[in-house]
């Protein structure tokens, strides 16, 4: 059902007051009159000319038959740190609401974001605006002021009967604020044409702030590749669970996926294949610029891998010279692992690095390279410790820090080092060593957080080398005592990888990713003290509708109270079979 924003007026019903009360008068009652109820004073000191008059009344009345908002305010998933309901301040928004933000161009964009997610479902204008102090009245005011004490990502929103506010310290937290004010519309906001709703928020306050600093997930665009709008959809399920990293794994040995211009045959040669003989493909520079900058838009950080000295067979093929004996293995499409590298006792190994990850630096903002480093099994431990060293200073001289899947735990510490731990038994003599020579942890146990592990024996794509992950078994652990050996404030944050083997279509992506990746999204923002599993899967359940209402697909999964909802088609129950990823070489 559709309705322009021109709606015709919502009639009064006879036996309602404008106030609320319900009219109870008789003819034959014997009891005296009541007096004549007084003119409401809102209606009265607001309305200048009949005109005014009518409609304020008319939006009086919209407000008063509104039902009570469908959402509860500490429904949104992460859970936010503080929530204070006030039934009593519901917010019904207006048609002719405007969003009005400070001064601030990051602020603005963050405004006209919040904007575009509205307008599509409401059909209203929602014009957005600049000033020096956002007023909330009468729409929804972004409000970035100093001195908050809500750090760099946290946000207070203030939902009131009349007007909604969310300040932040930074844009970054009125991106979140807006993501949190999102998820408290009701569902059909997602819907991507208009819809005949009251559009009305839950009264009252929430402040909050993330746990970890690194929250984030990683897309394998090696073994399957995925085109520029495949993962600007990941990137927008990244921003509406205040993830703040998209890790992408850019090269493996079925697959070299970015044009580096000093070596131009790893992507034209290197990324000519795919698993199981799918279509390959390789992002221009112009294409990545386009995720970084549409990442960055969305405060995602985009953390590229070049994954060395192992999973180089595509590189290898690219470049025989890089290899061990000089020869070019033939394109490899099955899905082993382990058995390539490139020869790290030859020196043009090292122009290849230096190369290919300062082309990679100079088009990435962010402070990371993520380097691999996993599964080089050929490589004697000791070749492969200086083989590491010598790649993190090539990446501190490019003034970036290193990013290494635990594998690299051996080698030297350099500043500002992070290990990724894939592990699935959280004993790690190695790492925790690792740790106590200055190396933090981004923390991706693998039989917790792998969303490429099935959600159970049934599950249609999928491994299972790590265990089956359930949404239970996705939120079920604590990235703190994770570890042994590992303090707490050495967790620098939490990722969800996403291996596509599997994987061929943004369907399947999606199916993967939800709804285990607000699992792992709650336990990188949410405080400790709101973990709780009753709890997150009645939260998680209601974005199911939303999802369905946005075109999303998601695996059902039968631990979540999904609500049934007759009016929107069911989605898919299995992944959809490959549709075609095909090649994007703009
Ligand atoms: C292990 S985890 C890998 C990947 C595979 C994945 C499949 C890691 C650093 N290496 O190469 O794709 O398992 O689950």
């Amino acid at each position: 059902m559709t309705r322009s924003v021109t709606a015709a007026p919502l009639p009064l019903p006879p036996r309602i007051h404008p106030l609320g009360a319900t009219v109870v008068s008789s003819p034959s009652s014997t009891a005296p009159e009541p007096p004549p109820p007084p003119s409401p004073p809102d209606i009265a000191l607001a309305a200048r000319t009949p005109a005014d008059l009518a409609a304020t009344a008319e939006r009086d009345a919209a407000t008063r038959l509104a039902p009570p908002a469908p959402v509860r305010l500490g429904d949104v998933v992460p859970a936010p740190e503080r929530v204070t309901p006030d039934p009593a301040a519901d917010h019904l928004l207006r048609a002719d609401a405007v969003i009005r933000v400070s001064a601030d161009p990051a602020a603005l964009a963050v405004g006209e974001q919040l904007a575009a997610l509205l307008r599509p479902a409401t059909g209203y204008p929602l014009p957005v605006t600049d000033t020096t102090t956002p007023s909330a009245t009468g729409g929804i005011a972004l409000n970035l002021a100093g001195g908050t004490d809500l750090g760099s990502e946290g946000y207070r929103l203030d939902i009131a009967a009349d007007g909604v506010r969310i300040l932040a310290g930074t844009a970054a937290g009125l991106h979140h604020g807006v993501q949190t004010l999102r998820q408290l519309f009701p569902p059909a906001i997602e819907s991507p044409s208009p819809v005949a709703a009251h559009w009305m928020l839950p009264g009252g306050s929430i402040v909050d702030r993330p746990r970890y600093p690194y929250r984030g997930a990683m897309l394998d665009v090696a073994r399957h590749f995925f085109g520029v709008p495949d993962v600007l959809r990941v990137i927008d399920h990244l921003a509406r669970y205040k993830l703040n990293h998209l890790h992408l794994h850019l090269t493996d040995d079925q697959g070299w996926r970015i044009a580096i211009d000093s070596w131009p045959r790893l992507a034209t040669v290197g990324g000519a294949g795919a698993v199981g003989g799918a279509p390959g493909g390789h992002y221009t520079r112009a294409d990545y610029r386009r995720i970084v900058a549409y990442a960055a838009a969305r405060h995602i950080t985009v953390v590229p891998e070049v994954d060395l000295p192992g999973h180089t067979n595509a590189a290898l093929v690219a470049y025989p010279e890089l290899a061990p004996d000089r020869v070019a293995p033939p394109p490899y499409t099955g899905t082993e692992v382990g058995f390539s590298y490139v020869d790290p006792t030859n020196d043009r190994t090292y122009d290849f690095v230096a190369d290919v990850l300062g082309e990679l630096a100079a088009l990435t903002p962010g402070p990371w390279l993520h380097i691999g480093g996993d599964e080089a099994f050929k490589v004697p431990a000791e070749a492969y410790a200086r083989f590491v060293e010598r790649v993190q200073r090539i990446v501190a001289g490019l003034g970036r820090s290193v990013i290494g899947w635990h594998q690299i735990a051996p080698a030297a510490h350099t500043d500002g080092r992070l290990l990724q731990w894939w592990g699935t038994n959280g004993d790690d003599p190695v790492t925790a060593e690792a740790v106590r020579r200055g190396a933090k942890l981004i923390l991706s146990p693998a039989n917790h957080a792998y969303l490429d592990m099935k959600y159970a024996p049934d599950t249609l794509i999928g491994h299972d080398w790590a265990g089956l992950i359930d949404v239970h078994r996705a939120y079920g652990w604590d990235p703190a005592t994770h570890l042994a050996g590992v303090p707490a404030d050495a967790v620098f944050g939490v990722e969800a990888p996403l291996w596509t083997e599997s994987v061929t279509s943004r369907a399947e992506i999606e199916f993967m990713l939800l709804p285990r990746l607000p699992a792992i999204a709650e336990l990188g923002w949410s405080a400790p003290v709101t973990h709780d599993w009753d709890g997150f899967r009645e939260r998680l359940a209601g974005h199911g509708v939303r999802w369905t209402a946005a075109g999303i697909t998601f695996h059902r999964s039968p631990e979540v109270p999904w609500p049934t909802q007759p009016s929107i088609p069911t989605p898919r129950r299995g992944p959809q079979k490959p549709t075609t990823t095909g090649s994007h070489q703009e």
